[in-house]
């Protein structure tokens, strides 16, 4: 039997290779409490990766979750230990530029744990593009747009605050798609809350809902019924089974995006058979990295079912993942929703993301090309100086 992946000892000296891979999690607060139907957010915690490699060059990546394990079996602590302890080992001594084979050799002693290969491929990525001085975008084949369009999620759980937000949203000139998160009231609340927003906003913004599963089929036949009178445009993921999806699409006039349903390319297949949903969102983590990513993006077009980018309410270094490989999507109808930085109190990036005219700008430079404010997340760090503070300030 021979193998397709060298080891350590095969690699020739000049090639660089993984010398050592360092994880952190970093606690940022949100501007507000975002209420979903599975939890309320007052923070988001980052799982940095980085990836030291011989030639000098560190590759970033970050996994990030909603809600610990309230969306899902990863949370950040669990990437972080699943990281250190077993990606570790079969990546330290490999050749850092053969991102492909080394990812391959993870998945050979790591099965599932999506989210961690997602943040542990875009270090490779990183490093890989800044070593050949190219954007992760042309890594992936090239991009074949450098704006986005980036929706805003109103999730306050109050109507008028969630009005003023969109209003403000809107005189910004910073997002005009939004999505509403429902399902934790009761199915009138949760209509008369979307039929309020969409009348205050009438054209000037669009208005998608997400239910992150909370529906019973019975009550997603009512709701999407009566969202699609109320002018709501999309629905997410009402239902937690793709069969439920199934039976719901094409019923109502309103698009029926899938999400949780998708975690990568064979589960996109599966929905792809049978019609499933007219609208994949395509989340960078949930597809298991970026090349998967592609390929959830490639079985849909070739299904003929839109694409939309999704996330993970990541920061800056996942948003932008995100950001370069959307933009390798030959079709991305119904843009994405890549607004988490902006969710966040705390800047960790050296210089922030550009979003103006109701776009964010894909940054150009080599790798995910951005910079890591390094004091910044040094403060941030679990048990760094911003613990300290806040402690001490507690003891007052
Ligand atoms: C989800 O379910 O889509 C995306 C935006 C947001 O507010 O939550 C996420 C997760
Ligand atoms: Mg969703």
């Amino acid at each position: 039997m021979h193998t397709i992946l060298p080891s350590a000892r095969q690699t020739k000296s000049s090639t660089p290779v993984v010398e050592r891979v360092e994880t952190l999690l970093v606690d940022l607060p949100t501007i507000r409490p975002h209420k979903l139907s599975v939890a309320t957010m007052h923070g988001q915690t980052l799982m940095l990766v980085k990836v030291h490699c011989s030639d000098g060059i560190v590759g970033i990546g970050e996994g990030t979750t909603i809600g610990g394990l309230a969306y899902g079996a990863e949370s950040p602590e669990s990437m972080k230990i699943a990281v250190d302890t077993y990606f570790r080992p079969v990546m330290v001594g490999q050749d850092a530029t053969s991102v492909r084979s080394l990812m391959a050799r993870v998945g050979k002693v790591v099965k599932e744990n999506r989210f961690a290969k997602c943040a542990v491929e875009t270090a490779l990525l990183d490093a890989h593009g800044k070593r050949l001085g190219l954007p992760i975008s042309e890594l992936l084949g090239g991009r074949l747009r450098s704006r986005l369009a980036v929706a805003w999620t109103l999730a306050s759980g109050d109507t008028a605050r969630d009005i003023a937000e969109a209003e403000q949203m809107l005189d910004l000139r910073r997002h005009r798609i939004f999505k509403l998160k429902i399902g934790a009231k009761s199915l009138q609340d949760d209509i008369a809350h979307v039929a309020a927003i969409k009348r205050a906003l009438g054209d000037r913004g669009a208005v998608r809902v997400d239910v992150n599963m909370a529906w019973s089929e019975l009550d997603a036949a009512y709701g999407m019924a009566a969202l699609a009178d109320i002018g709501c445009e999309l629905v997410e993921q009402p239902v937690a089974t793709s069969a439920a999806l199934a039976r719901l699409v094409r019923r109502f006039p309103v698009a029926l995006m899938a999400d949780e349903s998708l975690c990568g390319p064979e589960s996109a297949f599966d929905l792809a058979k049978v019609h499933g949903a007219d609208v994949f969102a395509v989340k960078i983590e949930q597809s298991g990295g970026l090349y998967n990513s592609q390929h959830v993006a490639a079985i849909a077009d070739a299904a003929g079912i839109g694409l939309y980018g999704g996330t993970m309410l990541e920061g800056g270094i996942g948003t932008v993942a995100s950001a370069q490989v959307f933009s390798t999507f030959p079709n991305l109808q119904w843009g994405t929703e890549l607004f988490g930085p902006l969710l966040l109190t705390e800047e960790i990036l050296g210089t922030p993301l550009d979003y103006s005219d109701f776009e964010l700008t894909i940054p150009t430079g080599p790798g995910l090309g951005i910079e890591l404010d390094e004091e910044r997340v040094a403060f941030f760090t679990r048990d760094g100086l911003h613990k300290t503070i806040v402690a001490l300030g507690e003891g007052d």
